[in-house]
């Protein structure tokens, strides 16, 4: 299962909720790429000159993690990626990652929020975090990001009829009970295109 959504949206939230309900592991790059950061590896001193303006860290960094960390035993039982693939070239590494380990996606949620409340959550975060790139002006351009980069993604799931859509707007435990409800029951790629 993938979780998609644009910044702020409750992906790491939620993740961390369903995949204990559904008893797989949750694997988010972004908090693999905040503890190399924290840990000063080489990956992450490369991840960080990125991350602090916002931007992607380029695929091949990013591919090469995931590739890694989804060689595990602990994801033999099935994983929940949370904030991976972000470009359509990660859709195309993830999809020769998984037809060589004989493996395919279930179910792709996106989460949705309108900017505005994304804004405001993330500002929120940053006055109890103090995250490095939870400024406004960092936070609007990882949003500009999601639009041009991620949308793409969003939709080649769509079309292939494993896409869920979730409005990510209330409480935190609502959102999960909506998650829960619609998985198993895909959107299909007409409405989600919005075609
Ligand atoms: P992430 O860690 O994925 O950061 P994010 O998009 O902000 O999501 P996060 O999971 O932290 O926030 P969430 O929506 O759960 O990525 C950080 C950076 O890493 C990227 O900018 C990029 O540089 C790099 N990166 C990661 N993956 C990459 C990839 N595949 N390719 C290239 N680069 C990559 O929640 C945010 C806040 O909202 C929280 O404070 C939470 O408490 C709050 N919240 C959640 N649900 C709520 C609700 N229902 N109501 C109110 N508040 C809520």
């Amino acid at each position: 299962m993938l979780i998609i959504g644009p910044p702020g949206s409750g992906k790491g939230t939620q993740a961390e909720r369903i995949s204990d309900r559904l008893g797989v592991v949750a694997i988010s790059t972004g908090d693999i790429f905040r503890a190399n950061v924290k840990g000063e590896t080489p990956l992450g001193i490369e991840a960080r000159k990125y991350m602090d303006n916002g931007d992607f860290v380029p695929d091949a960094v990013t591919n090469k993690m995931v590739r890694s960390r989804l060689s595990e035993e602990d994801v033999d039982g099935g994983f929940l990626l949370d904030g991976y693939p972000r470009t359509t070239a990660q859709v195309d590494y993830l999809d020769a990652i998984l037809a060589n380990g004989g493996q395919q996606l279930d179910v792709v949620l996106q989460l949705t929020a309108d900017d505005e409340e994304l804004v405001s959550r993330l500002l929120g975060r940053a006055k109890e975090t103090g995250r490095s790139d939870d400024t406004e002006a960092v936070i609007r351009h990882r949003l500009d990001l999601y639009h041009q980069q991620t949308e793409a993604v969003v939709a080649r799931y769509a079309e292939r009829g494993i896409l869920t859509r979730v409005d990510g707007i209330g409480g935190i435990g609502d959102v999960t009970d909506r998650v829960m409800g619609a998985i198993g029951n895909p959107v299909p790629a007409s409405v989600a295109s919005g075609r």
